[in-house]
């Protein structure tokens, strides 16, 4: 850092800001996570000035003799620790890689089913203001009103009735388990093609503690810094031909996917790879490939689950009342909170959360009934059970008691205690 503080040092100084928020605080926003330093170094490197449109061995610049070994071996990576066919590790984020999967199945104007972004879906799912809904036509499906989990009959229902030519499954908060082999039935019912974006959960397919979708979804798309710990990115998957068990009878699955998904990236979407990026992902690959990652894996979903059992006894009320995976959804309008006051609350103590709305949310998404928080990022820090007791602890005094200046500073000295327990990058 010493270098950028002498030339920069107005950005050195917020970097260090930045770094001292993410050390003396509760970062509980489940789609984040603390990169390894050895990622952070292949981000910071010199493959950051090459240009390398194309694909390896095949370019449209010179001088990428290394950059092609950096790319195939992510893609290898990539291909054996999710056990697919295909991988192309080029998408410079989530957004961009559903995009392009769009672009290499539809045409135009064409139905995709997705998770409703008010119920746990994702922008790019089909929202209305987003390329998703404006591009194509776009319908939703959600969770039960009562229990708010997926109703897969209500699914297959909707499914039935517009005749999609692509659905997506996959969501940003969801607490349960997804069943990939049920979307995959009701794909193959109505003949559409199955995506999965398994963004949030990628690293816990990994680690066993949710099912992969790599035998029932034509793609896989997943990001590469949640759950997985990698660098800011994203990675398309495509299954082997032969593990899609509905390849015997879906004719439409024999067409090249590998190559209209490469198409799609570059030249139908992006320019360049970010090769520093591709490098990264690459170390996270290797890291994710090692028992550790498995046990990290485990704990997240150990935690997760101690985390809401805490919370449920302090009598707070969770979506589905509980998790099976990294999040919780919480609902903190009983408390006579709104989603933002409880995501403000908390950030006055330290603990970083997200408002969010529930599902069927009487309320507007930019102040919403909920908040949603996760364990990724506590547990690459060492978090364990016992800490998420004292975590889950703390969160419901300060939203039992918001105006109470003693709870509050007993729960900032809460974090602290935690905090330095489990040091980050010192
Ligand atoms: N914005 C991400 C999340 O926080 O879940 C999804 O892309």
């Amino acid at each position: 850092m010493s270098i950028l503080q002498t030339e920069d040092p107005e950005i050195s100084k917020l970097i260090n800001a930045e770094l001292a928020r993410q050390q003396d605080g509760l970062e509980m926003i489940p789609s984040e996570n603390f990169t390894s330093r050895a990622v952070m170094e292949a981000m910071g490197s010199v493959l950051t000035n090459k240009y390398s449109e194309g694909y390896p061995g095949a370019r449209y610049y010179g001088g990428n003799k290394f950059i092609d070994e950096v790319e195939n071996l992510t893609r290898d990576r990539a291909k054996q620790l999710f056990g697919v066919a295909h991988a192309n590790v080029q998408p410079y984020s989530g957004s961009p890689a559903n995009l392009a999967i769009y672009f290499a199945l539809l045409d135009p104007g064409d139905t995709v089913l997705g998770m409703d972004l008010a119920q746990g879906g994702h922008l790019t799912h089909g929202y209305k203001f987003n390329f998703s809904g404006k591009f194509f036509h776009a319908e939703n499906y959600g969770v039960d009103q009562k229990t708010h989990l997926l109703d897969y009959d209500a699914i297959r229902e909707k499914a039935k009735a517009v005749k999609p030519k692509m659905i997506i499954c996959g969501a940003t908060a969801y607490p349960r388990i997804i069943d990939f082999q049920k979307f995959r039935a009701i794909a193959d019912e109505v003949g559409a093609y199955l995506v999965a974006d398994i963004s949030h959960i990628s690293g816990l397919v990994i680690a066993g503690e949710h099912p992969s979708p790599v035998h029932y979804a034509d793609v896989v798309m997943t990001t590469t810094h949640k759950t997985l710990r990698g660098p800011r990115g994203a990675m398309i998957l495509l299954p082997k031909v032969a593990d899609r068990y509905h390849d015997q009878y879906h004719p439409k699955t024999k067409r090249d996917l590998a190559g209209l998904v490469d198409a799609a990236i570059m030249p139908g979407l992006q320019g360049g790879p970010h090769n520093h990026q591709t490098a990264a992902i690459a170390v996270a690959l290797k890291e994710a490939a090692t028992p550790e990652f498995k046990t990290y894996g485990k704990q997240i979903v150990k935690n997760a689950k101690k985390l809401a059992e805490t919370l449920v006894a302090e009598g707070i009320t969770l979506i589905t009342g509980g998790t099976d995976n990294h999040l919780i959804l919480m609902d903190v309008s009983p408390l006579g909170l709104t989603g933002s006051q409880a995501e403000t609350l908390l950030d006055s103590v330290d603990i970083t959360v997200n408002k969010n709305l529930i599902p069927y949310d009487p309320r507007k998404p930019m102040d919403p009934s909920g908040i949603r928080l996760g364990t990724p990022a506590l547990t690459t820090r060492g978090f364990t059970e016992d800490d998420m007791v004292a975590v889950g602890k703390t969160i419901a005094a300060v939203l039992k008691a918001p105006d109470n200046e003693t709870v509050l500073s007993v729960a900032r000295m809460a974090v602290e205690k935690l905090t330095d327990a489990h040091p980050l990058y010192s």
